[in-house]
C-alpha cells in the first residue's frame, strides 16, 4: 500500500500524460445546480413568504436558527448598535478594517462610469445616462462563513455607485452576532440590517414584507439554499451570481519560495473542503519542493483537516512544458484567482483572457486581496470569468438611453423609420415618424 493515492496530499498531473485532458476535465468539474428537494423546499418558503411576509420570516428564522422572535423588531439591528459594535472593537481591528474600507473605496471610485451624449450631424443628440439602483440587498453568511471582508466587498461598491439604500441580511443561528460583521456594516453605510438568512431572507428580500424592504438586486455569497432562492427570484429582481467554491491557480517559475507557493495554496483550500488549489509550472523541482512543503506545512495548520480534503478532492500540481502552455492552461481554467509567481508576470499578462484576479509577482500573496488590496474579491468562480467579471461599480448601476431629435434630425430619421415601419406592416409606427417629416 506504500504508493497509493492515499498517501500523497495532493494530485500530480502532467501536460505530457496522454490522459491530460481527461484528469483536468474532471478535476475541473463543477456541479452546482442544487437537486429537486432542495428547489422543492426553497419554493415551498418563498411562496410562504410571499403570502405570508413578516410572519412566515419570523417562523422560518425560528425554526432554522433555533430562536423565539415574536416580532421582526428583534431581529432588526439599529445603526446604533451597528456603531457600538464598530466603537467596541479592539484598536487593532478597528484600524485595519477602516484602512480595508479606505483602499476598497478609492479603488471603486476609479471604477464609476461617467453619463456621455454626442451630436448626429443633423442635430439630433445621443447618450447614455447611468443611474444607480434605488435599493442593494446583500446577503451575508451566518456561521463559519460569515466573513467582515465580504460585507465591505459588497456594500461599498453599491455605496460608491450611489444606491440610495443598502438593506444587509445575516443569519444569526443560536442567536449568536458577529461584531465584526456588524461594526463592516457600520463602515460600508449599510442602511438596514435584519438577522434573518437562508430562503427566506431572499424571499423578504425579493418580494418585501412590511418591515423588510423590498430591493432590486441581491448580491453576496450563500449556502446552496440561498443561491437556489436567489436564482429562482431572479427576473423579479437582479441578481449578481451564483457564486461556487473558492479557487486558486499559482503559476510559477521556480524562483519563489516553496512554503510561500505552499501556504498561498492552503489560503484558499482552508476556505471550504470544495474549494480548488492548483499549481502550474515548468519546473520539475519546483513542483516537488512544494510537495514537501505542502507535507510538512500541513500539519501547522489550524483548519488542517478541510486543507486536507479540500487538495486530495481538487487539488492538483501540474507540470506543463513551458511558459506558453501555463498560459493556455491558465484560459481553459479561467481561475478566479491567479497568482503569476514569476519573474516578469508583464510578459504573461498579455496573452491571459480568462480570469477574475490577477495576482502580479511573487509578493502578492492572494490573501491580501482577499483583504485590503482595494480590488473587490467577489470574483467569478467555476470557469465563469470566460463571461464574467469581479462585482463592481458597475453592478448597482444601469444605463439608460437618450435620444434627443431636432426637427432636422426627426425629418430625417422618419423617412429611413417610415420606410422599415411599413416593411413591418406596422403603420401607426410609420405615420408617427412620418407626421415630422419636412418638406
Ligand atoms: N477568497 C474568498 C474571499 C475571502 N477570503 C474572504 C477570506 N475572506 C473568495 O474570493
Ligand atoms: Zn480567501
Amino acid at each position: 500500500m506504500s504508493d497509493t493515492i492515499f498517501d500523497v496530499a495532493i494530485a500530480r498531473l502532467s501536460t505530457q500524460e496522454a490522459d491530460f485532458d481527461e484528469r483536468l476535465a474532471a478535476l475541473l468539474a463543477w456541479e452546482g445546480v442544487s437537486d429537486s428537494s432542495v428547489q422543492e423546499r426553497v419554493q415551498a418558503i418563498l411562496e410562504d413568504v410571499r403570502q405570508h411576509g413578516d410572519q412566515a420570516v419570523l417562523a422560518a428564522t425560528n425554526r432554522f436558527d433555533r430562536l423565539n422572535a415574536t416580532h421582526m423588531r428583534e431581529l432588526t439591528l439599529t445603526q446604533e448598535q451597528l456603531k457600538a459594535a464598530f466603537d467596541g472593537l479592539p484598536d487593532a481591528q478597528r484600524e485595519a478594517l477602516t484602512q480595508a474600507a479606505e483602499r476598497i473605496r478609492r479603488y471603486h471610485e476609479r471604477q464609476k462610469p461617467q453619463s456621455w451624449q454626442y451630436q448626429e450631424q443633423d442635430g439630433t443628440v445621443l447618450g447614455q445616462k447611468v443611474s444607480p439602483l434605488d435599493r442593494a440587498g446583500i446577503y451575508v453568511p451566518g456561521g463559519k462563513a460569515a466573513y467582515p471582508s465580504s460585507v465591505l466587498m459588497n456594500a461599498i461598491p453599491a455605496h460608491v455607485a450611489g444606491v440610495r439604500e443598502i438593506v444587509m441580511v445575516v443569519p444569526t443561528p443560536d442567536g449568536v452576532l458577529n461584531e465584526l460583521v456588524l461594526a463592516a456594516a457600520h463602515l460600508a453605510g449599510v442602511d438596514h440590517v435584519f438577522t434573518i438568512g437562508g430562503a427566506q431572507a431572499v424571499a423578504a428580500l425579493a418580494y418585501g414584507t412590511a418591515s423588510v424592504p423590498r430591493v432590486d438586486k441581491i448580491v453576496g455569497p450563500g449556502n446552496i439554499y440561498v443561491a437556489t432562492a436567489k436564482r429562482a427570484v431572479f427576473g423579479q429582481v437582479g441578481i449578481d451570481m451564483i457564486a461556487g467554491p473558492s479557487e486558486i491557480l499559482v503559476v510559477a517559475d521556480g524562483g519563489t519560495d516553496s512554503d510561500w507557493l505552499a501556504m498561498d495554496l492552503f489560503s484558499q483550500a482552508e476556505h471550504d473542503e470544495d474549494a480548488q488549489a492548483i499549481l502550474v509550472s515548468w519546473e520539475q523541482q519546483h513542483l516537488d519542493d512544494v510537495a514537501d512543503s505542502i507535507e510538512r506545512l500541513l500539519p501547522s495548520l489550524e483548519r488542517e483537516e478541510i486543507v486536507r480534503q479540500s487538495l486530495a478532492r481538487r487539488g492538483a500540481l501540474i507540470q506543463c512544458r513551458n511558459r506558453e502552455e501555463a498560459v493556455a492552461l491558465i484560459n481553459r481554467i479561467a481561475p478566479e484567482h491567479l497568482e503569476l509567481s514569476v519573474e516578469d508576470p508583464e510578459s504573461m499578462l498579455e496573452g491571459i483572457r480568462h480570469a477574475g484576479a490577477i495576482f502580479m509577482g511573487r509578493y502578492t500573496a492572494e490573501a491580501l486581496g482577499d483583504y485590503c488590496a482595494g480590488p473587490n474579491h467577489v470574483l467569478p468562480t467555476s470557469g465563469t470569468a470566460r463571461f464574467s467579471s469581479p462585482l463592481g461599480v458597475y453592478d448597482f448601476q444601469k444605463r439608460s438611453s437618450i435620444i434627443h431629435c431636432s426637427a432636422e434630425g426627426a425629418s430625417e430619421l422618419g423617412k429611413i423609420a417610415s420606410v422599415l415601419a411599413r416593411g413591418e406592416a406596422l403603420t401607426a409606427h410609420a405615420r408617427s415618424a412620418e407626421y415630422r417629416i419636412r418638406d
